[in-house]
């Protein structure tokens, strides 16, 4: 029977590195043939589905809406995998990573039974989001209101993975170990750097071997604070297309490094943050050799980039992915300053070819053709 994880945990947390790790280790270890859905919310040009299918892994993207909400086409496109050969798959929840276990766990045992072998539900922390729940109730620069998603995807999970332990000392790691230990005294906890492949092994064998309690679980879904933690995230994504006016061959990873820091420095100035902002950009959609994924967790931090390009180009075009903590609307200028302003910078024409962007309560975000009207 096909086995299938979903995990969740805040943004920018490392999910998705996380799911490249187990899928390699399984390839690697020859413990089945793992693959990967990619689920985000937003129509398409999605960075995270990108730079999966880019890291070799059988891939598939699932979006528009969270796999909680559209069950048939998880179910067809969890079949899809296994028709490429998958018997190990993971996906994740974006937004604000709750509601899994009821959403999709349960509606899996309960319209697909016998179907799949359903891992624990995992939930992926970072050492430096967890600061803020933690006795030192840190301030990161992050809407209080968030707070209630780091409590609530760890309150719903089966097994917690603290991820990045390469960035902390072996005693900050036990510190939030302990931390985490006594506040779900039931609940498994590990440590790993997905990045640096340290703990990986041990929480594959973990989740090879141990299944899903698949029990509903009070989180507070729906609930007042769920609310106001959802009211604060807004998304925007966009691909615009990089043009040299002289034809010369232009350093992108200098030009898509000056975006990144235009943006930090124009939510700076406008007081919001982005608790993920991704961007990526390949040679070629057929045959990828050459591309560029960094990420950005938030203003404070330092741009983190997965790859750079081997190559100049005279032109690229670039996927922006921001998950903010700002109104959608002041997100979509920031970033269309930043980027007219380097095209001005490097002498480059641009072209908007894609453009969302949608707060994550906002009426009318979903496909379903919802309208409003005046009473
Ligand atoms: N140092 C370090 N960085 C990591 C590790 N895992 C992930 N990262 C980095 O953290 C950033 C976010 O990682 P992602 O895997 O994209 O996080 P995510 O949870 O999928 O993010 P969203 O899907 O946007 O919510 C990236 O820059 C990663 O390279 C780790 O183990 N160590
Ligand atoms: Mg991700």
């Amino acid at each position: 029977m096909t086995k299938y994880m979903v995990t969740s945990g805040f943004l920018g947390a490392g999910k998705t590195t996380a799911m490249i790790a187990f899928a390699r280790n399984i390839n690697g270890r020859r413990l089945g043939h793992a693959a990967i859905l990619a689920n985000d919310l937003g129509a398409g040009n999605i960075v995270d589905a990108e730079f999966t299918a880019a890291a070799g892994i059988t891939t598939l993207p699932i979006s528009g809406n969270c796999i909680c909400y559209q069950h048939e086409n998880l179910v067809d496109k969890l079949h899809q995998l296994e028709a490429a050969g998958a018997d190990v798959i993971f996906s994740d929840i974006p937004g604000c990573g709750i509601g899994a276990m009821d959403h999709v766990y349960l509606e899996l045992e309960d319209k697909e039974k016998g179907e799949f072998d359903l891992m624990p539900f995992m939930c992926i922390v970072d050492p430096e989001r967890i600061r803020m729940i933690m006795p030192e109730r840190a301030d990161i620069n992050l809407p209080e209101e968030m707070k209630f998603l780091l409590d609530a995807q760890m309150a719903e999970a089966d097994v917690i993975v603290l991820n990045k332990t390469d960035t902390v000392d072996e005693s900050k790691a036990d510190e939030i170990t302990e931390f985490i230990r006594s506040a779900y005294p039931d609940t498994p906890v590990f440590k790993m750097s997905a990045m640096m492949g340290m703990g990986v092994s041990d929480v594959v064998d973990y989740i090879l071997s141990n299944g899903s309690k698949a029990e509903h679980k009070e989180i507070g879904y729906g609930s007042e604070a769920f609310v106001a933690a959802e009211n604060q995230l807004s998304w925007f994504n966009t691909r615009v297309y990089l043009q040299q006016r002289e034809d010369k061959n232009l350093d992108f990873n200098q030009v898509i490094g000056d975006i990144f820091e235009m943006i930090r420095e124009g939510l700076k100035s406008k007081g919001g943050n982005v608790p993920h902002l991704k961007m990526f950009a390949a040679d070629s959609q057929e045959e990828l050799t050459d591309f560029f994924k960094a990420s950005l967790i938030g203003v404070d931090y330092d741009v983190e980039y997965g790859r750079k390009l081997d190559r100049k180009y005279s032109a690229l075009s670039l996927i922006i992915n921001a998950r903010c903590a700002a109104d959608a609307q002041v997100m979509a200028e920031v970033v269309d300053d930043a980027v007219d302003e380097v095209s001005q910078k490097y002498n480059m024409k641009t072209r908007t070819f894609f453009m969302e962007t949608f707060g994550m309560m906002e009426e009318g975000k979903g496909n379903i053709g919802k309208a409003s009207r005046y009473e």
